[in-house]
């Protein structure tokens, strides 16, 4: 098993930093391939919690390289204080490899994911406001930033100039702010180089050799799969490519390398942001979803929207990821419940559609077909192996996995590292 994918099945939060931190154990390299600080994983290890937004969350377990990829997008300041957060608590981040190609997120790109958000007022992204979109747009208007331009002074000054040119035209005449001084932010970033200059490598040239060598190399997923710019429900996504593809651009790695693709997923769903969401819930059962599975943003603190479990997102996730299996989340969120709807397919404009539709205003226009699966009240928070689950339970695991596509090889029944059933 050299190489895997670990990437979120649904719109984020379905439990990846956990489970990769479970597998860190026996993975020689943990690579997050997209995305930047947006991201958020907590990570229960005994009785400490982490929340850790850019860095890998392999960083956590000590036999593993953590390596941020090319596909990244790096805020330098908040890199260099999650790092030095993780240090104050004993957690060594000295293995941490960074791409000199991943870009670098300016100040006045999160000022311009602020004030977009701001203009488009009731259209609105609801993005986390960390600069991802503009920093990305950038990227593919060849005007961005990367690591390695910390290290050529003059270069920097180029690039910083150039990128700025048509933002401050557009500050001053669609946003009426001031023009951002280019000297002022290179200053800014020239800060951090030399912090970070013993972190810089060819991540590229690393991994291929690593993958060689029979190591193990994880990457680590951000967001979901319906949060992809290409994949997902657009405009109502993230600027990356979390699904399985992203990987292979955003570390340099060829997609014959990567053997395993494991979609994580949640019991139920939840969604943070604008965009549809046929399964959502505005009733008891969606409150208490959120307030039994604590389903607030750990990178903005916003509260979670949440619904009911939903077959074709998952058969979605399956197809356009090659899923090989599943890790299912939160199941012990669930218990408590007589009867557990499950959508099965779609009801869009008077007919019956079973999979996730390509068209936009059909999956804004979706109404779940629900079937109603029996549900369970014992704790299953102890549960060390299938049987353990009491017979409902195994119930839904199952119906759940039918419908999904690939098998389920691992149960979460609470945060902690250990509270997870493995099937073989
Ligand atoms: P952005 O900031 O440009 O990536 O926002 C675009 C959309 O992507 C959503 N997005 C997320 N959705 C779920 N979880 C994310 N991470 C944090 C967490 C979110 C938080 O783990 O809780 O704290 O709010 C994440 N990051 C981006 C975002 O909500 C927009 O819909
Ligand atoms: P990520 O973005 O996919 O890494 O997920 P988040 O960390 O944003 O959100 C998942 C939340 O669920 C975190 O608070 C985890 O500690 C928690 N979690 C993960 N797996 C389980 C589980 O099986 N049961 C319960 N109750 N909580 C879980
Ligand atoms: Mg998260």
């Amino acid at each position: 098993m050299p190489a895997l994918v670990l990437l979120g099945a649904q719109w984020g939060d379905e439990g990846k930093g956990k489970a990769t931190d479970l597998l860190g154990g026996s993975v020689d390299y943990v690579v997050r391939y997209q995305g930047g600080n947006n991201a958020g994983h907590t990570v229960v290890v005994g009785d400490q919690k982490y929340a850790l937004h850019l860095l890998p969350s392999g960083i956590l377990s000590p036999g593993c390289t953590p390596v941020i990829g090319n596909g990244v997008v790096v805020d330098p300041a908040v890199l260099l204080s999650e790092l030095s957060g993780l240090n104050e608590r004993g957690v060594d981040t000295s293995k941490l490899l960074i791409s000199g190609n991943a870009h670098l997120i300016t100040p006045y790109n999160v000022t311009l994911d602020k004030v977009t958000e701001r203009f488009l007022g009731k259209r609105k992204i609801g993005t986390t406001g960390r600069g991802i979109g503009p920093t990305y747009a950038d990227k593919i208007n060849r005007v961005g930033i990367r690591v390695q331009d910390l290290y050529d002074e003059s270069i920097l000054e180029q690039k910083v100039e150039a990128a700025l040119e048509q933002k401050n035209q557009l500050l001053a005449k669609v946003f009426n702010r001031r023009a951002i001084e280019a000297g002022k932010v290179v200053e800014d970033m020239l800060q951090y180089a030399e912090q970070i200059k013993p972190f810089v490598a060819d991540t590229t040239l690393i991994l291929n050799e690593a993958i060689d060598d029979g190591k193990v190399v994880l990457f680590e997923g951000g967001q979901g799969t319906l949060l992809d710019v290409d994949h997902g429900t657009y405009p109502f996504v993230t600027s990356s490519n979390p699904t399985a593809g992203g990987a292979c651009t955003g570390a340099g790695v060829g997609p014959t390398k990567i053997s395993r693709v494991i979609g994580i997923l949640k019991a139920y769903t939840t969604r943070v942001g604008a965009g549809p969401f046929p399964t959502e819930l505005h009733d008891e059962d969606g409150e208490a979803l959120r307030r039994i599975g604590g389903e607030r943003g750990v990178t903005t603190g916003r509260d979670r929207r949440c619904g009911w479990f939903d077959a074709p997102i998952a058969r979605y996730a399956t197809r356009v990821n090659g899923l090989t299996d599943f890790f299912l989340t939160k199941l012990d969120v669930l218990t408590g419940w007589e009867q557990i709807p499950v959508c099965v397919a779609y009801e869009i404009d008077g007919k019956r559609v079973e999979e996730l539709p390509y068209n936009q205003t059909d999956f804004h226009h979706a109404k779940p077909i629900y079937e109603t699966l029996p549900g369970w009240s014992e704790d299953i928070t102890k549960a060390k192996t299938f049987s353990d689950l009491p017979k409902n339970a195994q119930g839904y695991v199952k119906a759940l996995e039918e419908m999904s596509g690939a098998p389920i090889s691992a149960i979460g029944v609470g945060p902690g590292r250990t509270e997870t059933i493995e099937i073989n």
